[in-house]
């Protein structure tokens, strides 16, 4: 077929026939674009979410200017920077890697930190941060993906958290297996103590640290430590659904919205080469890049050398070429040597 034949450079010039290679997922698609048509739906704002981020964000300015005029303690400086670190860890080699892709599995000490580390970047807890993302891939860019592209940019960045959900969120949501969480005795113990773990580990420890070991004020580790800080971590997890599937290169499949963005990477701690991911969710690296760029990868590789990580899943670089070959937009380039 066209489909698996084409040339690279054909790809970016040619366009598929969408109807001809529609493959089972995408079949369910389009049978969901016809059926949210008929469900009424009217974005329903929830304004305690516009009160409670509006709020959020004007202590994260403030923090931002403190930060920006050399208020804090240097060691402060380097704290926020280690817990956005951290935070990044629990959500990008926990919540998404471990817990919601299953792309390696990792012993219970792990399982441990990254629960907490999660707990510094409160994004739900576990095991509804993965329903959500399993919603997401499975449905991209449909109404059942909670933060649907096709509503915009702003509604895939923070949006979709400032509004009621599409009912297909929730009516394909049922659908999802998501026996695996509910078995993890680590993600069942944080969703019971979410709200208290989450006041310490996002808001009371960031800020008390600095003021018992270096002696930081405790208005300005509150507003940079915590506000700040969170809100930055937000940020960069949030520009994985708007920023990563706007502009950018689709190396791997031209078909899809997510794109290769490096800005995303650098500042989501290895996550913003999105087209690979989307193509490869089960790979643990979420991109081809070594660990220079990918600190997750970085971080799983260090625990599986000393045996607290094992099973970590990796695309064979043939198919990746293939793949790239026959579905790319000739951005692809190949690896002359495995950098690992
Ligand atoms: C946050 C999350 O920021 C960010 C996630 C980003 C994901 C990024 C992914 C990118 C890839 C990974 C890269 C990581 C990079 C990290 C870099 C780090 C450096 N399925 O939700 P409710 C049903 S959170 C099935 O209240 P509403 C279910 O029955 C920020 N069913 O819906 C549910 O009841 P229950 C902090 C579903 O009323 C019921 O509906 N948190 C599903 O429409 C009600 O659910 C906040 O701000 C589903 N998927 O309200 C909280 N979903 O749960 C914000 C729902 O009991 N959230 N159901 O089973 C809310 O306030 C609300 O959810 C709402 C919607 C207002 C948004
Ligand atoms: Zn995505
Ligand atoms: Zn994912």
């Amino acid at each position: 077929t066209v489909r698996t034949k084409m040339a690279p450079a054909e790809v970016s010039v040619k366009k598929i026939d969408e109807k001809q290679f529609l493959t089972a997922e995408e079949s369910e698609i389009s049978r969901l674009d016809e059926e949210a048509k008929k469900i009424p739906y009217k974005t329903k704002v929830v304004w305690k979410n516009v009160a409670l981020f509006t709020a959020l964000h004007f202590g994260a300015l403030l923090g931002l200017y403190q930060l920006l005029t050399f208020q804090p303690k240097w060691q402060s400086y380097v704290w926020t920077f280690v817990l956005h670190v951290i935070g990044g860890l629990g959500i990008t080699a926990g919540a998404h890697r471990l817990w919601a892709h299953r792309a390696y599995k990792a012993r219970l000490p792990v399982r441990i930190f990254l629960m907490f580390a999660n707990c510094v970047a409160l994004q739900n807890d576990i095991i509804e941060w993965c329903r959500d993302h399993r919603c997401h891939h499975k449905w991209t860019d449909t109404h059942a993906d909670p933060h649907n592209t096709k509503r915009g940019f702003f509604f895939s960045h923070m949006g979709w958290l400032l509004v009621r959900k599409h009912p297909q969120v929730k009516s394909q949501g049922t659908k999802l297996d998501l026996s695996d969480l509910y078995a993890d005795p680590v993600c069942m113990w944080q969703r019971h103590n979410y709200v208290p773990l989450v006041f310490v580990f996002c808001f009371l420890l960031p800020a008390a640290i600095p003021v018992y070991l270096w002696g930081e004020s405790a208005f300005i580790a509150f507003y940079v430590c915590s506000l700040l800080r969170y809100t930055f971590t937000l940020h960069a997890t949030w520009c994985v659904n708007s920023v990563a599937h706007w502009i950018g290169a689709k190396p791997y499949d031209i078909t899809i919205s997510p794109v290769q963005s490096l800005t995303t990477t650098v500042i989501a701690i290895g996550e913003g080469f999105h087209n690979y991911h989307h193509v490869f969710p089960q790979d643990y690296r979420t991109s081809e890049s070594n660990w220079k760029l990918n600190w997750t990868k970085g971080f799983i590789d260090i625990c599986a050398a000393v045996g607290l990580v094992y099973d970590r899943k990796e695309v064979a670089d043939e198919v990746i070429s293939r793949q790239a070959a026959t579905h790319g937009d000739g951005h692809y380039e190949p690896k002359k040597v495995k950098s690992h």
